[in-house]
């Protein structure tokens, strides 16, 4: 009588239930396989990662007395799938019963329920109590037949369930939900950013059995120096270390891009809060509970924001994500259709807002959310990227991505490509917004000022032809009227010069 029960690589809560008592009838297993490392080009970063978190969990449940077995990278009884590896399992250990958590993944969550149903084994599926609301929660929360859910409705009813940031009278602290408008300052020099918190790993021989099994990735694998946790332990670490140093700042510089950090007083705990080392509601609580301490150090504008993108933003793009899957995944209400250009893997273009995010994006598999939806995604949705190409790079490169969150901020959020139904507005800019919130055109070749000039700034173009080309949708739209009404009166010269520029710049966008 055996139980086997798996652990995918983005469940490593060491604090789940299952854990709670040593059973020498249950088996926990946990597979490093190709079927997971290929199905998009990684980031070398993300699947050193995911690998060196799993072996950790591996290491620690063994220590503390559970059957483990783990199937590494290159071993040669590595049959390099979920399925083949749990057939060797169940007959290897005598299974008379599979468990296994409740997977974020919609492909995941599939290709496992398809696995259970034919393997002759009883099966029961359990939650991984990691986040605050259950996967059908955002849509119960909405109207079924509604145009669009509304993020800022569902955050509040999660202020409510879980009180943070409530006073006694039940309503908001400060008497606000949302302080987003004091919240967009741009940075320039000071207060100096916070000294890291990352830690600094050597996963050396990790990587260079990551190699030989073949895995393709891209990137820079930063094997020596490596900065992700790989334990709770070092999570919490980094979450003290960014309420105690980020979280005074977070909010009044959350917008800001800067050529001199690669993440201001963002907390960079995106990775550790996906693969559950960290719970969603410990970390808003420990912000919520900073500002109670200390209003002053830790103003309520700056908390507030911090706390809506955990029990708030990323809530919901989750609920959107199992509500809307699998249509989602191909989405593509602009009907966009340019590939996406090759300096993609390479960071080799002349744009410096985008060779600076671009490469930071390829150098450490991480940007912040401004760079990803303002620089990156702005560009890819107005010079008319194909989304589902956008997706792709997007769920490779960052040391964060995986699918139910990327997918929804890429497809909905970033390329309003689900017809607007996530977010009220399409999220675009031209070299004016870059130039406010960066020191990027400094040391651009191109002029922020001009739209059509040769040496004029890209996304300026762009820009205007995007409300050119899409001014029918969006020209009632109360948050982006203006702007294309602004592009609908322009004389027709001006419109017909903005359109042969963005035309020029498409047909040569691989050497832009
Ligand atoms: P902070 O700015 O410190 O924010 C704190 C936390 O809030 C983050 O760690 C994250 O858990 C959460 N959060 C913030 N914004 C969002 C959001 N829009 N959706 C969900 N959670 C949010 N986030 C991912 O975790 N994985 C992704 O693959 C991912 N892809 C994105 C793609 C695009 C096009 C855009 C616009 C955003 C994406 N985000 C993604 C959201 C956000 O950009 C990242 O969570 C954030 O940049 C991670 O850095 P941080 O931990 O320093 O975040
Ligand atoms: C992203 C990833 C990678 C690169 N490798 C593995 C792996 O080898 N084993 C594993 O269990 N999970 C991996 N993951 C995460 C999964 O692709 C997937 O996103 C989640 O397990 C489903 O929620
Ligand atoms: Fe980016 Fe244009 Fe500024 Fe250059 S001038 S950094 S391309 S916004």
């Amino acid at each position: 009588m055996a139980t086997v029960r798996l652990i995918l690589g983005d469940q490593l809560n060491p604090t789940h239930r299952w854990f709670r008592q040593v059973d020498p009838a249950v088996v926990y297993v946990l597979m490093e396989v190709r079927s997971e490392t290929d199905y998009v080009p990684h980031h070398a970063q993300k699947v050193i990662a995911i690998f060196a978190g799993m072996r950790r969990l591996a290491e620690q449940l063994r220590a503390a007395g559970h059957r483990v077995r783990a199937f590494r990278i290159g071993h040669a009884d590595n049959r390099q799938s979920f399925a083949a590896n749990l057939r060797t399992v169940f007959t290897e250990v005598g299974a008379t019963r599979f468990e296994y958590q409740e997977p974020d993944e919609w492909r995941v969550d599939q290709d496992l329920a398809a696995f259970a149903a034919n393997c002759g084994l009883p099966t029961t599926v359990v939650s991984s109590e990691h986040f605050l609301d259950a996967r059908t929660g955002v849509a119960a929360h909405f109207q079924k037949d509604a145009k669009r859910w509304l993020m800022e409705s569902y955050y509040r009813k999660m202020r409510v369930r879980t009180q943070l940031l409530m006073d006694a009278a039940g309503t908001p602290l400060g008497g606000e939900w949302n302080y987003d408008a004091e919240n967009r300052k741009p940075w320039k020099g000071t207060p100096p950013p916070p000294a890291v918190w990352d830690v600094s790993h050597d996963h050396g021989a990790l990587w260079a059995e990551i190699q030989a099994a073949g895995v393709k990735t891209f990137g820079e694998p930063s094997a020596a120096g490596f900065p992700w946790p790989c334990d709770r332990a070092e999570a919490l670490a980094q979450l003290d270390a960014f309420i105690e140093r980020g979280l005074p700042n977070f909010g009044d510089y959350e917008d800001a891009m800067h050529t001199t950090s690669d993440r201001l007083f963002h907390s960079r705990l995106s990775f550790a809060l996906n693969v559950k080392l960290l719970s969603p509601l410990e970390v808003a609580t420990a912000a919520a509970e900073a500002h109670r301490r200390d209003p002053v150090r830790y103003p309520l504008a700056a908390t507030e924001g911090f706390v809506r993108q955990i029990i708030g933003w990323r809530e919901y793009i989750r609920g959107v994500y199992w509500a809307k899957m699998p249509g989602y995944a191909t989405a593509n209400g602009l009907g966009h259709t340019l590939s996406l250009p090759s300096w993609f893997w390479t960071g080799k273009v002349k744009m410096n807002c985008l060779r600076h995010s671009i490469g930071q994006s390829l150098q450490t598999a991480y940007a912040h959310h401004i760079q990803r939806l303002m620089v990156i995604g702005s560009f890819c949705l107005t010079a008319g990227v194909d989304p589902a190409e956008v997706e792709r790079w997007y769920l490779g490169v960052y040391i964060d991505a995986f699918q139910w969150v990327e997918l929804p901020n890429v497809i909905g959020m970033s390329q309003h490509a689900d017809g607007g139904f996530l977010a009220s507005k399409p999220y675009c800019c031209a070299a004016s917004y870059v130039s406010k919130m960066s020191n990027y055109c400094g040391g651009c070749p191109y002029d922020p000022k001009d739209r059509t000039g040769p040496l004029a700034c890209p996304l300026n173009a762009f820009y205007w032809d995007f409300w050119l080309r899409h001014q029918d949708r969006f020209l009632n739209n109360p948050r982006v009227g203006m702007a294309v009404r602004q592009a609908a009166q322009m004389p027709p010269a001006e419109q017909a010069a903005i359109r042969k520029k963005a035309a020029e710049l498409r047909a040569n966008i691989e050497e832009l």
